[in-house]
């Protein structure tokens, strides 16, 4: 039984044995959360993230998928990156964005982790709205929680930089 809940915070001052980063195609940094994570990590994050460019992402990491590195000083064991589609009006990317954490929750699976902590995927720099970012998120981890193996996994936490985030997840749990 996995507990799934809400909290207001710094992503990167969490406890937990693997934290989500809302990352671009690049894998290679950028701001938000990307930004805040690589600093507050260090250095070796990024060297494991040039690492799988040479070798298994020469492209970049496609969208939608997710793809574990060290968390350097972090905290955390593992930084799971993943990358959430930019919002358009004029396509359904949702599809996209479940995948983001879907892909993240199998791989928090697959290595061990007790315990994950999400950001809002694609609601800052992407542009999605909060609350359907909200709903999109939370629908699909209890998706993958109720429906696949998810191992020792017995935690997912969405950690909200700002107080309407917050009420959008804490909405969107509630429904
Ligand atoms: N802890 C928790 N949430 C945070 C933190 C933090 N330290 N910092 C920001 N947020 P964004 P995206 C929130 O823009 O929309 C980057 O440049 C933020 O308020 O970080 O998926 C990447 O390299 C918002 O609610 O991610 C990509 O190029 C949420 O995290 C691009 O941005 C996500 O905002 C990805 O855009």
């Amino acid at each position: 039984m996995i507990r799934i809940e809400a909290v207001r915070g710094d992503i990167t001052r969490e406890r937990v044995d693997a934290i989500v980063n809302a990352a671009n195609n690049s894998l290679l940094g950028g701001g938000g959360v990307d930004g805040a994570i690589h600093r507050a990590g260090g250095p070796r994050i990024l060297e494991e993230c040039r690492l799988l460019r040479s070798t298994r992402y020469p492209d970049g990491l496609p969208t939608g998928e997710a793809v574990a590195t060290t968390a350097g000083r972090l905290q955390a064991r593992w930084v799971i990156h993943t990358v959430g589609p930019v919002y358009t009006r004029d396509a359904d990317r949702s599809g996209l964005l479940a995948s983001a954490y879907r892909r993240s929750i199998r791989l928090a699976a697959e290595l061990g982790a007790r315990s994950v902590a999400f950001p809002a995927i694609s609601a800052g720099v992407y542009g999605w709205p909060m609350d359907d970012a909200a709903r999109i998120a939370v629908t699909t981890v209890r998706e993958v929680a109720e429906k696949e193996p998810v191992g020792t996994l017995e935690l997912v936490r969405f950690v909200l930089f700002g107080p309407a985030a917050l009420t959008a997840f804490e909405e969107a749990l509630a429904g």
